[in-house]
């Protein structure tokens, strides 16, 4: 029997795809807390990156791209930190990514999980993510077998954390640094937009989540481990245990369908993509 000819494409789709764990993965990597470095030695440094934090293979074909968001006010020294470790891993980890910096404007109460819809939003008006990752600013991976991308299920990835004793705190935690594919965001509508001030957003999605059918994946704890940044703790907020409480009742309609915002000001620096938002009140 003949084998049929596969190869007969255009030099570009006949690229081989990437190996979905690339060859060159070392296991732990070296997280570097200080000295801060400057966004001119970034730049530098990362001369091979696209504008708005933008690389994507170029010796082989990646089918998904990832888009990484991170909610943001006030930690810039924190930015620079997270960018000087996160760009060389995503390369190594040969990813087709962008990273996002959505930040809060004003002094209001931060809402976490309306800046990861708002980035969800932003992101897909730039391009067709498929995968997006909801990263703390504050949580440096340890590890590069921790990979970036979208599994089949949400991916919870900040499993163990050095300020955590590396363990687990609970076993339906969805904070930190998560995954989740575009369909299955979709079908949770996103975050809860109620959640205003520290805590809770992140089991409300949790929740969301299996309400939904779906489930929690985890990387090993050997593998999912992360670093913490020294800051300020915030107060948690007292209301959150009755949002969280009633959320059940609200997921079809307290989401991504009726976020509410304002654009001031987006900027495609060569580190990242930034997004400046006023948040509104969602009704
Ligand atoms: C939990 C918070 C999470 C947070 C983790 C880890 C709440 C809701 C009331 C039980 N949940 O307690 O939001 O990610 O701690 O810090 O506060």
């Amino acid at each position: 029997e003949e084998i049929p000819n596969v190869n007969n494409q255009s030099t570009t789709t006949s690229m081989p795809l990437c190996p979905e764990v690339p060859a060159n993965l070392t296991g732990r990597l070296n997280v570097i807390r200080s000295p801060v470095p400057t966004v001119l030695e970034l730049e530098k440094q990362f001369s091979w990156l696209q504008p708005g934090g933008h690389w994507h293979p170029k010796t082989c074909r990646v089918l998904k791209k990832v888009a990484i968001i991170i909610p943001f006010r006030r930690r810039e020294e924190h930015l620079l930190i997270f960018l000087q470790h996160m760009h060389p891993l995503l390369r190594k980890q040969q990813i087709d990514y962008t990273i996002f910096v959505v930040e809060q404007q004003g002094n209001g109460s931060f809402n976490r999980a309306m800046l990861m819809n708002i980035g969800y939003k932003e992101a897909s008006n730039f391009n067709n993510f498929d995968c997006f990752n909801f990263h703390d600013i504050d949580l440096l991976p340890e590890d590069d077998r921790n990979l970036y991308t979208c599994p089949e299920q949400p991916r919870h990835m900040s499993v163990a954390i050095n300020v955590f004793q590396y363990k687990l705190p609970y076993k339906n935690i969805f904070g930190g640094v998560s995954v989740i594919t575009k369909a299955h965001f979709e079908l949770v509508n996103g975050f809860s937009n109620s959640f205003w001030g520290w805590g809770g957003e992140d089991d409300d999605m949790s929740n969301r989540i299996r309400y939904h059918k779906l489930r929690i994946s985890r990387y090993p704890i050997s593998i999912a481990r992360y670093t913490m940044l020294k800051h300020e703790q915030s107060k948690p907020a007292p209301q959150r245990f009755e949002v969280l409480r009633t959320g059940q009742r609200r997921f079809a309609i307290d989401g991504i369908n009726n976020l509410k915002y304002m654009v001031i000001e987006t900027k495609q620096n060569i580190l990242y993509t930034w997004v400046l938002v006023k948040l509104e009140v969602s009704g």
